[in-house]
């Protein structure tokens, strides 16, 4: 398994598991280590459990360098270099340590979510050097799609989609899988394998940019977006997203990029909903500007605003790509930090904002900004004399 995050930790876990000898590989020496002991890096609900058994057992083992093996899955960050443009260079270091390990009847699958064409430069790149070996390994790519949160349920039980470099590629690694997948296997080749994984979040990007842009248009028409999107999707054929502040994490926010960049003439919409759900983050971040002034010229006071919330989505730690993060920064910009809580319930301290426990800061403050649909808001007390600004719907939600 090369590459212990968010995802390969989680298969590597489920793999070995199932009584089969995994070696964990990744660059990084503390979570080496981290995983060796039993422990994790990553919080994510049932995965230490699963792995703590798994390296008690003896079938997990991590390390730096990749052994020998007869599956290789690549499970490694594609970030984005300047412009937006994919970076593969980790799939491909990810490749090379590997190559030299490669035999006849090896299976090498990439997981990690990549431009279309990846597995096809990677069968070049190891053909180019190893031309002995072609024909004679199975080379697939099959995305993964399981939702943070909820991970070690849906590696096992969602559907995949795996598409070989040729048909023999595709049916090994549909074999592969079926040992740990109870989901329905899809086979296909390996460029619709990876455009589906693209587009896949780039549909929910899309859509989410149409009850962002919705929340726009009502903001302005002096239309309850949430009522107005509850009574739409009473249609039988209409089902609208929630608008947001902003689309965060990882996966969505990026992803669509990755057919931008290379289809720009051809993908106006993909292009335009990510435009739009960046545009939803700024204009949330200068609404809390304009209504504290319009407070502090009502009511002769500069008022204290709580900003609710900074992580990615509702009741999750992950900060990464977070809209209510961007927002919370570009807000202090210039700002007295004083006239500001900042509250994130799920995590207990940050390296640069100062955070206040969430009742607190809802007693203390004028303005209470709902940043992130977290549990714990919806359950405190509806005081008419505070603001609200509900950018997420928490009031729409009890
Ligand atoms: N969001 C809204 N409105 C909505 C739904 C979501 O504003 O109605 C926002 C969330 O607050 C968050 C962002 O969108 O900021 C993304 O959240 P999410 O729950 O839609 O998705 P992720 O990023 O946690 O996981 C997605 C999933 N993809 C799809 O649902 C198509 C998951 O299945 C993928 O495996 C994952 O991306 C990934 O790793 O690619």
């Amino acid at each position: 398994m090369m590459g212990l995050g968010y995802i390969g930790l989680p298969t590597a876990a489920l793999i070995a598991g199932k009584k089969t000898i995994v070696n964990g590989v990744d660059v990084n020496p503390s979570v080496v280590d981290t995983i060796n002991q039993g422990k994790v890096h990553i919080v994510e609900p049932d995965l230490e459990e699963a792995v703590s058994m798994a390296v008690q057992e003896g079938f997990l083992h991590a390390s730096l360098e990749p052994q020998e093996a007869e599956a290789y899955l690549i499970v490694v960050p594609t970030p984005f270099k300047e412009k937006n443009e994919p970076d593969i260079s980790y799939v491909e270091a990810a490749t090379k340590a590997i190559l030299p390990l490669l035999k006849e009847g090896d299976l090498y699958i990439i997981e990690s979510t990549s431009p279309i064409g990846t597995t096809e430069k990677m069968r070049n790149l190891i053909f180019g050097s190893r031309p002995e070996l072609e024909g004679k390994i199975y080379m697939a790519y099959c995305p993964e799609r399981v939702l943070p949160g909820n991970v070690m349920h849906e590696l096992v039980h969602n559907d995949r989609v795996i598409g070989g470099i040729d048909q023999e590629s595709t049916t090994k690694a549909v074999d592969f899988y079926s040992n740990y997948v109870v989901g329905e296997l899809h086979h296909t080749n390996a460029k619709t394998a990876e455009m589906c994984k693209l587009v896949e979040n780039s549909s929910r990007d899309v859509q989410i940019a149409f009850a962002n842009e919705l929340s726009l248009i009502c903001d302005k028409a002096g239309v309850n977006v949430w009522e107005l999107i509850k009574l739409a999707n009473k249609h039988p054929r209409v089902n609208i997203l929630q608008p947001g502040c902003g689309v965060g994490g990882h996966c969505i926010a990026v992803d669509p990029y990755f057919i931008v960049s290379d289809y720009p003439m051809e993908s106006k919409i993909i292009g335009t909903a990510r435009e739009i759900n960046n545009y939803k983050s700024f204009w949330c971040a200068e609404k809390v500007q304009t209504e504290k002034l319009n407070f502090e010229l009502k009511h002769g006071y500069k008022p204290k605003v709580a900003l609710m919330g900074l992580a990615f989505k509702p009741n999750i730690d992950d900060l990464r790509e977070s809209p209510a993060k961007y927002i919370v920064q570009k807000v202090l910009q210039n700002a007295n930090n004083e006239e500001y809580f900042i509250v994130e319930p799920n995590i207990d301290s940050h390296n640069v904002f100062k955070l206040t426990d969430y009742k607190t800061a809802y007693e203390k403050a004028d303005i209470i900004v709902y940043l992130v649909a977290h549990n714990e808001f919806k359950d405190l007390p509806r005081d008419k004399n505070k603001m609200i600004i509900d950018f997420c719907g928490v009031l729409e939600k009890n």
